[in-house]
């Protein structure tokens, strides 16, 4: 497909998008250095008002649907065509960086203010959006709002979902003021033609490269389970080793399972991670009763990830019954990947050329939002390098340099893709 390229000079104010990024990292719970930021909790309310001030200073269109996803349009000529859309999430998993996420949604308002800076002029509308919930830190469960958005959710198993107290999803979106009206939050297919999120690659591949753009192909499919060991506690002192049931040491073989299911593999791309580890009563005399693991998998290949979740799922099992305990396993998601959409995948490439920065086509390990938005609409996604692939911890980092770039090749791509004449 041949795009049309935008015919002005790009600068991106660098000076901005950074100074933006790191005031947005002040909106914190907890205390630095690490940045935590979870959905409903007053340091996204405030972020959340803090980034709409700013979209309207921009004379974009904003609204919020009924669990908080955030909508900043930039009108085009052509205001009923479907529009491209950009952009990531703000919330930010406990104690981690200033970064993730915050790249997509301030560089994707800095590639529209760089634009209308310039003097382009949108054909489609662009469309920024900032993504509620896309950490699994408060409802279990990643990609909330865009799951919600793209129609891959079903509503029932959301309204299932309680945080730590036992509050619904439809609650704590109504105390943060929406109106928590999940059924309407679903975009129609020709809502977008196109959709394309900047993010850090959170992996060491493009700074071990030295490569400044990575043009996104496609993205891991990622699953989640919980898996709950009930055995019969008792005194510590008195309770004999023949005579135990210990939910803590079945779930400890399990853990180790989960590792060798990881290590295993025949793809080197499945990843298996027990990132939750909660014994209970948690008193050093008392033979734990029960003991909750919450596990991550993924793989490039849907069939290789499954294949590693049912050996975990099958040890479980057959390791309860070794113990005699009680296992309870359920599967928190379990999702397809994704594939990038090749005519987005260029419109990145031509930008970057156009940008005269190198680019390196590699795969998504980290879920993103686009891993909805790609069932919805043409997605795909730019990486920038990180520093030492951090990401997730309160070392993440990126160089302005590369914020930059990032910025420069989404304004092109997003102008390109706005003019484009490819039907929804
Ligand atoms: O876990 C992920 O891949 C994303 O960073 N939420
Ligand atoms: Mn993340
Ligand atoms: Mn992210």
């Amino acid at each position: 497909m041949k795009l049309k390229r935008p015919a002005t000079p790009l600068s991106v104010n660098g000076d901005r998008v950074c100074a933006e990024i790191q005031e947005l990292s002040q909106f914190m719970d907890g205390e630095p250095p690490g940045v935590t930021r979870v959905v409903f909790t007053e340091a996204d309310r405030q972020a959340r008002a803090w980034l709409r001030a700013k979209c309207v200073n921009s004379g974009l269109v904003t609204r919020e649907d009924g669990v908080g996803n955030f909508f900043a349009r930039w009108v085009g000529s052509e205001a009923n065509t479907a529009a491209v859309g950009t952009g990531s999430h703000c919330d930010a998993i406990p104690n981690s960086g200033v970064y993730d996420g915050t790249v997509g949604v301030l560089g994707g308002l800095e590639a529209i203010r760089t634009l209308q800076e310039s003097g382009f002029k949108p054909r489609r509308s662009i469309e920024l959006l900032m993504f509620t919930s896309e950490e699994p830190t408060r409802f279990g469960i990643g990609c909330l709002g865009s799951r919600l958005l793209s129609g891959r959710a079903d509503i029932g198993s959301i309204d299932r979902l309680l945080d730590g107290e036992e509050m619904s999803v439809r609650e704590a979106a109504r105390q943060s003021g929406f109106n928590g009206d999940l059924e309407n939050v679903c975009l129609s297919s020709n809502y977008y033609s196109h959709f394309v999120e900047l993010h850090i690659e959170q992996g060491p591949v493009l700074e071990c490269e030295s490569i400044p753009i990575g043009v996104v192909t496609a993205i891991a499919a990622p699953a989640a389970l919980r898996i709950m060991f009930k055995g019969e506690g008792g005194h510590a002192g008195t309770v004999l080793m023949s005579g135990r049931h210990d939910a803590l040491t079945a779930a400890a073989e399990l853990a180790l399972e989960v590792e060798r299911a990881g290590r295993e593999s025949e793809s080197a791309d499945t990843v298996a991670t027990t990132g939750v580890f909660r014994p209970f009563p948690g008193a050093v005399n008392s033979i734990p009763s029960q003991c909750l693991l919450e596990i991550d998998v993924r793989d490039t290949s849907e069939k290789s990830r499954n294949r590693a979740v049912d050996r975990i799922v099958s040890f479980a099992h057959q390791v309860a019954g070794e113990r005699g305990v009680d296992v309870l396993v359920e599967t928190i998601n379990s999702d397809p990947p994704a594939v990038c959409d090749t005519s987005v995948v260029e419109a990145v490439q031509a930008s970057a050329s156009a940008e005269s920065l190198a680019t390196l086509d590699l795969v998504s390990r980290a879920y993103h939002d686009s891993l909805f938005m790609a069932t919805l609409t043409r997605t795909g996604m730019i990486f920038i390098p990180c520093r030492n692939g951090i990401s997730h911890r309160p070392e993440e980092y990126a160089t302005p340099e590369h914020i930059c770039g990032g910025v420069a090749v989404l304004a092109r791509t997003l102008a390109a893709l706005s003019l484009s004449e490819e039907e929804a």
